[in-house]
């Protein structure tokens, strides 16, 4: 890969970060560009036909939809994150898109309006998690001893719980071994590690308390039970 490559990026973004994992996984040269999505810049709008982030810009070409640039990156460098085998490979590609159904679920629950749909929407968390404990091996990593794009697509997921599960214990990982393995291996891989900036769980929080939600108000109340333990 020689190409001169900029990935343009939101600092909370999941997609992006899938797209910095597999960049840092390959130690692939690049730059990233940060834009602010609530006050898009006339240039982005022209490379991003969606004005969605990610977008890779390869020698000013632009590239759009993390899955893509993903395979884009798989296709130019080494090493190889998918399986060699053509059969393997369907099926990861198969969990990549899960993992962004996975994603859809996960601002569904963010956003969610009142505690019921809260619920609702956090027993469809569970259920896709309980599918992928059933797709998991012995581990560490998806298919087990290699990192792959998977992984790259997961990480990103796994790391909004981290917010999550200290507002309040949902029961996301009960009886899941395997997904919390998988979850903490994530968690402890640097290219996961540096895929956001040190603030993002601060920064995260004030976005998650910014939807106005039912998550939002159990965000507040948490916040609050801590500022009255902390000056006692
Ligand atoms: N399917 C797209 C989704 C990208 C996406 O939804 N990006 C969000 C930020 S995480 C975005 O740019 N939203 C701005 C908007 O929709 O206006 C991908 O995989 O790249």
């Amino acid at each position: 890969m020689s190409a001169r490559l900029i990935l343009v990026s939101h600092a909370l973004c999941p997609y992006v970060q899938r797209a910095a994992i597999v960049l840092a996984e390959k130690g692939v040269p690049h730059e990233r560009r940060d834009v602010d999505l609530a006050r898009k810049p006339d240039w982005f709008m022209q490379v991003s036909p969606l004005g969605k982030t990610p977008v890779l810009l390869a020698d000013g070409e632009a590239i759009f939809e993390s899955a893509v640039i993903c395979e884009y990156l798989e296709d130019t460098t080494l090493p190889r994150l998918h399986p060699a085998n053509a059969l393997q490979r369907a099926r990861h590609r198969a969990w990549m898109e899960f993992g962004s159904a996975v994603l859809n679920g996960i601002a569904a629950f963010y956003n969610a309006a009142d505690d019921h749909a809260l619920a609702a929407r956090a027993e469809e968390l569970r259920s896709r998690f309980e599918r992928l404990e059933a797709a998991l091996g012995d581990g560490p990593y998806f298919g087990a001893e290699k990192f792959t794009l998977v992984d790259a697509v997961f990480a990103p997921v796994f790391r909004y719980f981290d917010l999550f599960d200290a507002i309040h214990d949902f029961g996301f990982w009960h009886g899941l071994p395997r997904l919390q393995r998988w979850r903490r291996a994530l968690a402890a891989r640097p290219s996961v590690v540096g895929a956001v900036t040190p603030d993002y769980g601060l920064r995260l929080a004030e976005f998650v308390r910014s939807r106005r939600s039912a998550l939002s108000a159990l965000l507040v109340q948490m916040q609050s039970a801590r500022t009255a333990v902390a000056t006692g």
